[in-house]
């Protein structure tokens, strides 16, 4: 019989504990619960049972045990983790497809509402491509990038442009192992076409192709998302925003948008503020609108707009709980078709707007971007008309003030100032030891673990240890949930290094990058700190981690798989696919020792599963430490740094008068 956990299990965040006792109390079946209810299968999810053809499911149980076929374990481990990888491919990029799509009918004036917000990244862009831009009206200019962009996605030989903005060694490398991708859809399609039955069945080939799949992603798909998102919506600086259920209002229609493009989110943005549908929320007898976003449509919007986030990946069924939310519109991914019978038993309309997803039992309201606006006040209409039948609510009272917005455009400036604008003091930092390393934490939430628990223990403890840390997706939420995103309140948790260079520079500790496909960001900034100059000259030479603690969608293995393909240790917490059962002979599979060990060997970076989050950061921290010997930096040293700055002028001042002249002016004062 599964364990029911207690709601302190269940969650590390109150909102969502106050949410879940409302939902026993009335008999409302969540994730949560039904994740202790449904016990996971040891054999598949050790990725050990194939049903790739109708001779299966083949369960393998037993080492040397075979399928039908005669594939063996290694095959179909590996030919289940390439299909995930795929799969996470295809979901990024396909948004980096529609992105594309969006900029060539803006640059063409076919798409109503939208505009060029940041000509000068699009020029900067358009440039690295040798798109000419000089006398050039932007439209023009954008009219060439989507065009190389949709190319790149249909493209049969050649390389996918963006890999050229990796490190010049990465790409050698990468030349020399054969794993440039030709075109994204190209590697996708190869990826399913081996694991077919009778393909591929070479374990080490098959994982050879994973990581070309993934670097399609990564410097493909995933690059071209954030690259057209920043160009048509902005490129994000910091602002003031806030976290948590607490941000829904309770004399006002609430909106929430989840998902993952911010194509039609940012026109719904642009929509509650015209004149002409707030009037209507008025008849209604609402104050106005609210708009607030799950996921990573909330991370998108967060960071260009500071519109408030409602929550994350596990808060999407609690916001509908509160009794409080209108409409939640969602587009692509991550959305769990449970919200349609859960919203029955409030007022709350679901409505799916992308041509690829719907929900059977919800509102189906088409996006179209060359009607964007019209669109998003259609929709925000069926949400002001509902706000009659609200009945009674229930919102936590939770929410936490954030900073977000840190594009690594925006953190080059605040290192380098607006005239030369450069990464140097952060690679002084790290040389110096004043900064440990570099983390990035990443991912999902998962309802077999604790909610945010994961993500909120590896960032604390990190910051302890003077590891500056960046974050996106719904890590970034779960850390400004718990307060690490705002400058001076994080800053209490943080190693004294560390803590001079924030205050010193005036960013918190945790820095929020932005959605899953702006992890594309953190490779950029990886980039950038081995162009600088003396940390070496390949990103598996920096003191770096990537970490996704509560993981469990497919993107989050392409994500891992294209950091280790960039030269990162990449350590994934929660349930491992690759593992093999638990009673086997060997210490580890073939396949988790090949992406461990044989991964390093080939490309510097290595990917592991891990559940004890101490162990975690034991191989975080032993890892960040050994770079740093490689590199002959200082050992860390914790009790060098933190006595300048802000931290010293505390210390001063709780010194009585004399002792405090002393400390400043040392003899001279006597
Ligand atoms: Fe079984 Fe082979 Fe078919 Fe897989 S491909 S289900 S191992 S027979
Ligand atoms: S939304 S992929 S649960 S991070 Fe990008 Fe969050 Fe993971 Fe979805």
């Amino acid at each position: 019989m599964p364990k029911k956990r207690s709601l302190e299990e269940k969650s590390a965040d109150p909102a969502a504990r106050e949410m879940l006792a409302y939902a026993e109390e009335m008999g409302i079946s969540t994730a949560f619960e039904r994740a202790d209810a449904l016990a996971p299968c040891n054999i598949g999810a050790a990725g050990l049972c194939c049903k790739l053809c109708g001779m299966g499911p083949c369960r393998l149980t037993k080492d040397g045990a075979t399928g039908i076929c005669g594939a063996t374990i290694d095959t179909i481990q590996a030919r289940n983790l390439i299909r995930a990888i795929a799969a996470g491919a295809a979901a990024h990029s396909d948004h980096g497809r529609d992105m594309a799509f969006t900029l060539k009918a803006v640059a063409n004036g076919e798409a109503e509402g939208y505009m060029i917000r940041d000509v000068a990244k699009l020029r900067t862009v358009a440039a690295r491509y040798d798109i000419p831009i000089e006398g050039r009206a932007p439209e023009e200019i954008a009219n060439d990038l989507a065009d190389l962009y949709i190319a790149q996605f249909g493209q049969q030989n050649g390389r996918v442009v963006p890999t050229v903005r990796a490190p010049e060694k990465r790409q050698k490398l990468w030349e020399e192992r054969g794993v440039i991708p030709r075109g994204i859809d190209r590697e996708v399609v190869e990826a399913l076409h081996r694991t077919h039955i009778g393909d591929d069945q070479d374990p080490r080939h098959i994982l050879h192709h994973a990581i070309r799949t993934a670097i399609a992603d990564g410097w493909g798909g995933s690059m071209i998302a954030t690259d057209v998102s920043d160009i048509l919506f902005g490129t994000p600086a910091p602002l003031l925003g806030q976290a948590n259920l607490g941000v829904l209002k309770e004399d006002m229609v609430n909106v929430i948008v989840h998902g993952h493009e911010p194509t039609l989110s940012e026109m719904i943005v642009a929509a509650s503020q015209d004149p002409e549908i707030i009037e209507y929320a008025k008849a209604a007898g609402a104050k106005g609108i609210s708009l607030s976003g799950i996921c990573c449509t909330a991370n998108e919007i967060l960071m260009r707009q500071g519109i408030p986030a409602a929550g994350n990946f596990l808060h999407q069924e609690l916001a509908i709980l509160t009794g409080a939310v209108e409409a939640m519109v969602v587009d692509v991914q991550c959305i769990m078709q449970a919200l349609v019978k859960l919203a029955d038993n409030f007022h709350t309309k679901i409505i799916t707007t992308s041509p690829k997803v719907r929900i059977k039992g919800a509102t189906h309201i088409e996006f179209d971007e060359h009607r964007a606006l019209t669109i998003a006040k259609e929709i925000l209409k069926v949400a002001i008309d509902n706000f009659k039948n609200r009945g009674e609510t229930r919102i936590p009272q939770d929410r936490a003030d954030l900073i977000p917005g840190f594009s690594h455009e925006y953190i080059n400036y605040a290192l380098g100032g607006s005239y030369r604008g450069s990464f140097r003091p952060l690679n002084d930092a790290i040389m110096a030891g004043r900064i440990r390393g570099v983390a990035a934490i990443v991912g999902c939430n998962n309802p077999r673990t604790q909610q945010d628990f994961m993500h909120v223990y590896v960032t604390e403890r990190l910051l302890k240890e003077d590891v500056l840390v960046v974050e996106t997706g719904c890590s970034a939420i779960a850390s400004a949930k718990s307060g690490f995103l705002l400058g001076e309140a994080g800053l209490e948790k943080v190693g004294p290094g560390l803590r001079e260079v924030c205050e010193a520079i005036g960013i918190p500790p945790v820095l929020h990058m932005g959605s899953c496909v702006d992890n594309s960001r953190i490779l950029t900034v990886l980039t950038q700190m081995v162009e600088e100059g003396g940390l070496g000259d390949d990103i598996d030479q920096l003191p770096a981690v990537g970490l996704a603690p509560e993981w469990m969608s497919e993107k989050a293995l392409a994500i891992g798989t294209y950091c280790v393909a960039s030269g990162a240790y990449v350590i994934f917490g929660g349930s491992n696919p690759v593992s093999g059962m638990p009673d086997r002979v060997a210490d580890s599979t073939l396949i988790e020792q090949y992406i461990s060990e044989g991964w390093e060997e080939l490309y510097g970076g290595k990917m592991e599963f891990v559940t004890d989050p101490d162990e975690i950061i034991r191989r975080t921290l032993e890892h960040i430490d050994k770079k740093r010997a490689d590199l002959g930096l200082p050992a860390y040293d914790p009790n060098r740094f933190g006595r300048s700055g802000d931290a010293r002028i505390h210390e001063l001042e709780a010194l009585p008068l004399e002792e405090r002249r002393a400390a400043i002016y040392g003899a001279r004062a006597k």
